[in-house]
Parts: C-alpha cells; structure tokens; sequence
C-alpha cells in the first residue's frame, strides 16, 4: 500500500500537462484502477482485520486525491499563463482612428463668410428656392418680356413660379417684411439654378450669398470698403481686386468685383478664360424702384447689396482649377478640406 502511495504521488509530481494528469487519475483512481484493486484485497482479509485495512485505504485514496487537486490547479494556472503570453496585448501600440466625415468645402466658406457679416452685426435671411416669378424678377426690378430677363437663363417651373436664378428673391422677400423700417443689415445665402452650360467656373446650381443693407445715408462707399474687407479676410493681402462698372436692374449704379486669378496669379490661363481675373460678385446701390415697391422712401434711405458666388470664393481660397470637383462627391477630394474645418 505504502509503495503504492509513493509511486501514485511521483507519477502525479511528474506530470506536465492535464492530459497526462487525466490518464494518472485513471489508472490509480478509477472504478477498475489500482486503488479498487487494492480494495479487492479486502475480502481475504480475516473479519478484525478488514475496519483497519478500509480505512488506510480510504485514507489512502484521499491523500491521491489531494494530490490530485493540487497537481490539477498547477497545471491550469501553468496553461492559463502560457494563453496569457501568448494572447499578450501591447498597450503601447497606438488605437487605429475611426474614419471621420469632413464638412464639405463650400459648407466651409459659407459659414466662414457668414461670421465674417454676422462679426459686423448681419443677420441671416432665408427664402425658398422653387420661387415665385414675382420676388425673383418683378420685385428686382425686372418686369414680363424684359430683356434683362435674358441675363439669367430660368428653369420655370410654370408660368407664375421657377427655380430661383439668384439670392436677391431673397432680398425682396426681406425688404418686404421690414416694411419700410430701417436699418437692414442681412446676408442671404442659397442655393440658385441656371440654365447655364457646365465649365470650369460656371454650374447650373451653384450657391450665392446676397448681402443688403439699407438705412439713412448708405453709399457706395459703404460697399466699396465692406467688399474689401470681405476679400482681405477670404483671400489674405495677396490677391489683388478691381471693381468693374456693371448693369444690373435692380441696382444702380452696379458693379462686378473680380479677384486676381489663383492658378495663373494674373498673367491668363483656361480657369480665368485668359483674362487673370475671376469674377466672384455683382453689386451696388439698390435700385429706388426696388425701395420703392417695397414701401420703402428712396428720398429718404438708401442701400447697397450685392451677390457673390460661394464656389468661385472656393476656387480661389483653396486653388481648385474645375467648379465641377464640388458637386462630384470624390471622397479622395473631399478629405482633403479635413485641415480647413
Ligand atoms: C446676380 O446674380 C445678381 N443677383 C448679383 C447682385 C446682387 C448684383 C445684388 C447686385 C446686387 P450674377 O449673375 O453676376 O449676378 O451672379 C453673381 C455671382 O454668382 C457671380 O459673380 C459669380 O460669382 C456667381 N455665378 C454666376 N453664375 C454662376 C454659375 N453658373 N456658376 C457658378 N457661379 C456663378
């Protein structure tokens, strides 16, 4: 029984894995192992002599048992560690980073040029962009057959309403609802639609912002310097700008602003159609005729407003040579605006 015990313990110290430690278990503790056998034994013992040798069995099994156990508990704390290695995580390694959406570029400089106005104490006005005829061209100034209806070629929609071709539907809107009171100071962005042909600097949708300002004694040099301003702020004091004189009907007198070309700093190249300058608005004093309408004093008030072109704003701020890049959804370009934001 002793030797038993000894080599029971020594076959449990020597094992190395539970699989080895499982077949241990089964030749010494199992129904038909080594220490039933010895039980076995049992029955030709004399009748005094069977409590004693039960019970050094018994006491024979247990202490296999414990060793059992704590052989058992060795070994899956051993293969836990060795899982634990080789499952390592390194913590020092740097977290992949999500992919992140951007703003869109033209988002971008229109919320830029609006805290430029609203920093100068301009509201925001919006207007709807499936129009009426009426706020679009007649309140502009523009009345039924009028040639200067032909600067801007219309999607109409039917005879009374159409896409709108320019922000100053909005500007309308707006003078009609102060209802000659004064002073306006609002800027006005939207989308607008042309029956324009698709090129480089030109879309048949495309974003404008009107800006407008009416009250006692408005000049056009109240509008010189603020569209200065505008253009040292977007551009910096590298590019160079030249007010042009212009016809609009809704304004007189009217000017166009271009800005210096960016692709070809002045000298011509396609982008500027070889002129070095890129057109980004239209503006001047507000037409009286238009005060006038909208219940307005021309006698009394004056005003100046303009309209400028978000993406040509966007060409030239970021040097993009094709207006058409915006509208394309070209995620490669649309990622590069992430540093802008
Ligand atoms: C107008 O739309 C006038 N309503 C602007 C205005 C407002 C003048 C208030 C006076 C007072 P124009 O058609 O020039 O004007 O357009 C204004 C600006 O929109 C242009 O200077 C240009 O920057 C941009 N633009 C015009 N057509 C397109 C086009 N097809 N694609 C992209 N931008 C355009």
């Amino acid at each position: 029984m002793e030797k038993l015990r000894k080599d029971g313990l020594e076959a449990i110290q020597a094992c190395t894995n539970l699989s080895e430690l499982g077949n241990v278990r089964n030749e010494y503790l199992s129904k038909k192992g080594l220490v039933s056998q010895l039980m076995l034994q049992m029955k030709d013992l004399p009748a005094e002599e069977k409590p004693a040798f039960g019970s050094k069995v018994n006491e024979l099994k247990q202490s296999l048992e414990n060793a059992f156990k704590l052989k058992e508990q060795e070994l899956e704390d051993l293969k836990l560690n060795e899982q634990l290695k080789l499952g390592k995580i390194d913590i020092t390694l740097p977290s992949s980073l999500p992919r992140v959406g951007t703003l869109h570029p033209l988002t971008v400089v229109q919320t830029e040029i609006e805290q430029f106005f609203i920093g100068m104490g301009y509201l925001v006005e919006e207007g709807p962009e499936v129009e009426l005829d009426y706020y679009n061209f007649e309140r502009a100034n523009i009345p039924q057959n009028h040639p200067a209806r032909d600067m801007q070629d219309t999607f109409y929609i039917n005879m009374e309403w159409l896409l709108r071709t320019h922000t100053t539907a909005i500007q309308t809107r707006t003078l009609e609802a102060y209802k000659g009171e004064v002073p306006i100071k609002v800027i006005c962005p939207g989308k607008v639609y042309r029956k324009d042909d698709d090129d480089a600097t030109h879309s048949h949708q495309f974003v404008q912002m009107e800006g407008l300002v009416v009250g006692e004694r408005i000049s056009m040099s109240d509008l010189k310097g603020t569209l200065e301003k505008l253009a040292k702020h977007m551009f910096g004091d590298a590019r160079v700008i030249r007010f042009r004189p212009s016809y609009f009907q809704f304004t007189e007198p009217s000017v166009e602003v271009d800005v210096s070309c960016h692709i070809c700093n002045g000298k011509g190249c396609p982008t500027c159609k070889h002129t070095g300058w890129i057109e980004i608005l239209g503006a001047g004093m507000v037409h009286p005729n238009v005060l006038r309408m909208a219940g307005f004093d021309p006698e009394k008030v004056s005003g100046f407003a303009f309209g400028l072109g978000v993406e040509r704003v966007a060409l030239l701020k970021y040097g993009i040579d094709d207006i058409r890049q915006f509208y394309t959804n070209d995620l490669r370009f649309l990622s590069t605006f992430r540093r802008f934001e």
